[in-house]
């Protein structure tokens, strides 16, 4: 006991102050809240332009590590807006995006038809990402 006081009290000021800092950078993440932060993945079939009605909102809270694991009937650009992620899908092969949740809000994606020309065009989202807050 005596040992542990005097092993304390030679401990520089400067190092303590280190040491509280990084308690207090680290305190957040002890809490449920850091904890809570995981991987999400979820199956999304599209299948003539559509995916299932079920699947169309999804939901995850900020930090989560999102994987988006897509096959299709038919050969689709993909693009989630927002976090601006382009992918081709093609029939026969899943597809993964993936991606950390940092930004909140409702995010559509959207698949892009294969055009002529510059630009593109949307159909109405195939499904939204709801990104909430911790
Ligand atoms: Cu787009």
């Amino acid at each position: 006991m005596n040992q542990m006081r005097r092993v304390v009290g030679v401990i520089p000021a400067s190092f303590a102050g280190c040491f509280l800092a990084l308690s207090l950078l680290l305190a957040p993440c002890l809490t449920v809240t850091c904890a809570k932060a995981e991987e999400v993945t979820f199956d999304l079939r599209v299948e003539r332009g559509r995916v299932p009605v079920n699947m169309r909102l999804i939901r995850v809270e900020q930090g989560d590590v999102v994987k988006l694991r897509w096959s299709t009937d038919q050969t689709t650009i993909l693009h989630l807006h927002g976090y601006d992620i382009e992918m081709k899908i093609e029939p026969g092969a899943m597809v993964e995006m993936s991606f950390t949740a940092r930004a909140t809000g409702r995010f559509p994606v959207s698949a892009h038809k294969p055009k002529q020309g510059s630009g593109h065009t949307h159909d109405p989202p195939l499904v939204h990402v709801e990104v909430h807050p911790r």
